[in-house]
């Protein structure tokens, strides 16, 4: 065997290995052992066997690009293939998906109490920052009088999960103390984990591979707005760039 064909196999072997290990999965409805499936209905979900995203804002779709304030980040940061969506980092620039159009007046998604979900795969380095947040309606539509709530379901931040309550009154923030956690020893963030979160009124609390992590209290303006779904790749050094994967994102709530 030539040398070239010899590394060629070895280069298809590693890129066969590393699609197993990353493949797409049917949406799992298992919720973490501390919550009753009884009580709880699915309400939205996106497993992205198609990517319906509206590149220009405009139009009746799951997902848009950039948000309000925003420019729309380049189309070449986001592929998507086989059930997945891959979200990528240049220089200072990252994918962002969101259920609310920038554009005033435009389609929009929003959510309250429930469990939320992603499936996600992403760089395992510290420079990563990518998020899967929640926003104030209300905010982005400029309808609040500047007083709102944020809530992360999932950061990662100097390698830990960050999971975070914000309340943000005149841009000033408030937010929950116990907001970063360290993942078990010899968790590979490159592989696939879920990243969940409860939201009741008053509380949140956050899972890691279904398991719970911490809880928080939320403020009351966080009971009295609706919030919308973002995802995004981003990172602290734009010479590194970053990916984060999506196999699924689920919503559920409980029963009326
Ligand atoms: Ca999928």
């Amino acid at each position: 065997m030539s040398r070239t064909v010899a590394l060629t196999l070895a280069v298809l072997a590693s890129w066969a290995a590393l699609a197993s290990q990353i493949r797409a999965e049917p949406l799992d409805l298992g919720l973490p052992r501390e919550l009753d499936p009884s009580k709880f209905e699915l309400f939205w979900f996106d497993d992205f066997d198609k990517f319906d995203l509206s590149a220009d804002g405009f139009g009746r779709h799951k997902w848009f690009n950039g948000l309000w304030y925003s420019k729309p980040a380049p189309l070449d940061l986001f592929s998507h293939s086989d059930g997945i969506l891959r979200l990528a980092t240049r220089a200072n620039k990252g994918a962002l998906i969101s259920t609310l159009s920038p554009k005033v007046g435009g389609h929009e998604t929003a959510f309250s109490y429930g469990y939320f979900e992603a499936r996600l795969a992403l760089s395992a380095n510290a420079a990563n920052w990518p998020a899967f947040w929640l926003f104030s309606r209300d905010h982005a539509r400029g309808t609040d009088g500047n007083h709102w709530c944020e809530i992360d379901i999932f950061e990662l931040f100097a390698s830990k999960f960050a999971g975070t309550v914000h309340e943000w009154i005149d841009f000033k923030n408030k937010q929950n103390r116990n907001n970063l956690v360290t993942l078990p020893q010899g968790t590979d963030l490159s592989q696939w984990h879920t990243y969940g979160m409860t939201w009741e009124p008053g509380k949140v609390t956050w899972y890691f591979d279904k398991k719970e992590l911490m809880s928080a209290a939320t403020p009351k303006i966080c009971d009295s707005q609706e919030l919308f779904l973002i995802l995004n790749a981003n990172t602290h050094d734009p010479a590194v760039e970053q990916f984060l994967s999506v196999d699924w994102i689920a919503v559920f709530r409980w029963k009326p």
